[in-house]
């Protein structure tokens, strides 16, 4: 029998910022996840410190709300201990490319069999609006408020650097896009799966028009990693979609 969405409903509403994408990532992985046929009793999700961390009590299922930057060797422990769940481990650009940047890498190259979601708004969300490894050159922050001096970290030729099995990015702007990016890094069995989601945050860095005018869809992974990595450097022209797939 068919998994309903409504199985994954938390009774706790929402305190993120109107027109945050977090409404939209929670959502479409509740409907992803159904869709998918897994009950919540199969799912593990284990959230960093942040605005996307808010969302661990907004989603009924197994979940941990791990520290800041860890939230990749914690979903590790657990897929290890219990390989029969879906383990999924979440976390903001700040968590994921910053403070927990070694914790990606490793389990990438590895190609563990976990699938990591990055709620990637190119700011620091919790901690009102200071610039993070993902933030725009010369965008003005409070730890900037001359322009952020350095050119951004691109995750995704960060990750196809790296032995992972599955690479996509998507984006807010596109939730039925969104959703079934989720599906298919969900699916994947053959080990890592990295989503880098690009997240509007309506307060400190509104993007969703700067995403609409140039993201174009990748109807199907690339045949070469390097082909995956060239496409993934262009920020003119947005590749979305699965870029790469083992
Ligand atoms: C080790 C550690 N350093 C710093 C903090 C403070 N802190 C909490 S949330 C946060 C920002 C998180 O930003 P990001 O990971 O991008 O997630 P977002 O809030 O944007 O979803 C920081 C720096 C912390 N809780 N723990
Ligand atoms: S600060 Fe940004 S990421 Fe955090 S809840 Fe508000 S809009 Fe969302």
């Amino acid at each position: 029998m068919k998994v309903n969405p409504q199985e994954y409903k938390s009774p706790i509403v929402p305190t993120w910022c109107p027109g945050c994408g977090n409404y939209i990532i929670n959502s479409m992985l509740m409907q992803a996840l159904s869709e998918l046929n897994y009950h919540p009793h199969e799912v593990v999700l284990v959230y960093d410190i942040g605005c996307n961390g808010n969302g661990a009590d907004k989603i009924r299922a197994n979940v941990v709300k791990s520290l800041h930057g860890r939230p990749i060797p914690v979903a590790l422990g657990i897929k290890y201990a219990r390989e029969d769940l879906k383990v999924i481990a979440i976390g903001g650009d700040g968590g994921l490319f910053w403070e927990g940047v070694a914790h990606l890498i490793a389990t990438a190259q590895r190609n563990e069999p976990i699938v990591v979601l990055a709620w990637d708004n190119e700011i620091y969300g919790l901690t009102t609006g200071q610039s993070a490894p993902t933030t725009k050159k010369g965008y003005k922050t409070p730890t900037y408020p001359e322009g952020t001096p350095y050119e951004p970290l691109n995750p995704i030729a960060l990750v196809l650097s790296t032995n992972a099995g599955f690479v996509a990015r998507t984006y807010t702007g596109d939730p039925l896009h969104l959703k079934e990016t989720l599906k298919e890094a969900i699916s994947y069995e053959k080990g890592f799966a990295f989503v880098d989601i690009l997240q509007n945050c309506a307060t400190y860095n509104p993007t969703v028009s700067y995403y609409r005018e140039r993201v174009y869809r990748v109807k199907k992974p690339f045949k070469t990693k390097e082909e995956a990595i060239k496409a993934s450097l262009s920020f003119e022209k947005i590749a979305i979609g699965v870029l790469w797939k083992e």
